[in-house]
């Protein structure tokens, strides 16, 4: 009986098999303890030696069990030192970072060189009214400068989304009135518009608006060439073209000469030609008066632009799809 248990406890290898070894061999219906209780069958003058022997065999199973328990937990903490190990030797992984979408990296330096003149960041709401959107501009219903914009309705009437962000000069002339502004309004507009490689049906506006007692075209004119050469370089060169918008008057657009940037630096386009950055103009009376301005007393300029385009210009990029199309080849070549 002990040479048999001794030996099969040494072929156990786990927590489960002592467990089922105990069971057999100190348990209660194990064949030594079936021996004690058989004791009193066992004449008077063996019995101590028998009971001796069964005890001394009981002592030594549960040593062995013991000692045998502590090599398989020390076989166990060996085998996952092993298994567990980190290989210090090994070249480190290079962590994934997140970076910034080229648009708002874009803005931000919109927003530093508008800062840097003074400018204050000024937020508009995206869902509009047809009122704002329109009407305060110099835009009635049914005039035909209306169709410059494709505007998408909502279900409740006179309830849009904003088509630029003009109507932001409205909310801000009526909210600082009678004080001076220079403010800049950035945000998303939306255009019911066939999507292009140059048009979306959403993309930004940064538009920005001066209103004083003393503001002039010049202002204008050095406003945004400034800008330009900060954000192109100080050798791009800009020009001013008349247009129309019904809420400036007279109205312009900006563009800025073609070039192309390598790593050394930018040059002008081969078949040099101009693009256009941005729509401006003088504030119309109607408008300086909606927003509560004295147009006898008060004049101001104000300007849209498209990022987006600006971005495009920038880094060649030569369709505006890419933008919001979450391709991530295309956002981790902005790191
Ligand atoms: C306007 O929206 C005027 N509100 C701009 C303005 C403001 C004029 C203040 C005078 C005074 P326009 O529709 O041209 O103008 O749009 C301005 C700029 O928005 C464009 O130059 C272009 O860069 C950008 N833009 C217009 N439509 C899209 C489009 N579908 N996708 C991407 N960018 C666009």
């Amino acid at each position: 009986l002990r040479k048999k248990g001794l030996e099969s406890l040494q072929v156990v290898q786990d927590e489960l098999g002592l467990q089922n070894w105990k069971v057999a061999n100190l348990g209660r219906s194990a064949p030594m303890t079936q021996i004690f209780s058989q004791m009193k069958t066992v004449s008077a003058e063996v019995r101590p030696l028998v009971g001796e022997r069964v005890n001394q065999v009981k002592k030594e199973f549960e040593a062995a069990l013991e000692e045998h328990a502590a090599a398989i937990k020390q076989a166990m903490l060996n085998k996952s030192l092993t298994s567990d190990a980190v290989d210090i030797s090994l070249p480190g992984r290079r962590p994934a970072h997140g970076r910034l979408h080229p648009q708002t990296k874009m803005l931000r330096e919109i927003y530093r060189i508008f800062g840097d003149m003074g400018f204050q960041v000024y937020r508009a709401r995206d869902v509009e009214t047809d009122e704002y959107n329109f009407e305060l501009l110099n835009i009635p219903a049914y005039h035909p400068a209306r169709d410059m914009w494709d505007t998408f309705y909502t279900t409740k009437p006179g309830v849009i989304l904003r088509t630029h962000t003009s109507p932001g000069q409205v909310h801000v002339m009526r909210e600082y009135c009678p004080e001076p502004i220079r403010v800049i309004l950035p945000g998303m507009c939306y255009r019911y518009e066939q999507i292009s490689a140059r048009s979306e049906i959403q993309f930004h506006q940064v538009e920005g608006i001066m209103v004083g007692k003393h503001v002039t075209m010049g202002d204008m004119k050095g406003t945004l060439t400034d800008f330009a050469r900060r954000l192109f370089g100080a050798n791009a060169r800009t020009r001013l073209r008349p247009s129309y918008f019904p809420f400036t008057e007279p109205s312009g657009e900006m563009d800025v000469e073609c070039f192309v940037c390598h790593g050394a630096g930018c040059q002008v386009c081969k078949n040099s030609g101009w693009l256009e950055i941005l729509g401006c103009g003088m504030i119309h009376p109607t408008v300086l008066r909606n927003g509560g301005y004295d147009p006898s007393v008060y004049s101001g300029f104000a300007f849209g632009m498209g990022p987006e385009r600006i971005s495009m210009l920038r880094n060649q990029i030569n369709d505006i799809r890419n933008f919001w199309a979450n391709d991530v080849r295309f956002l981790e070549q902005f790191s």
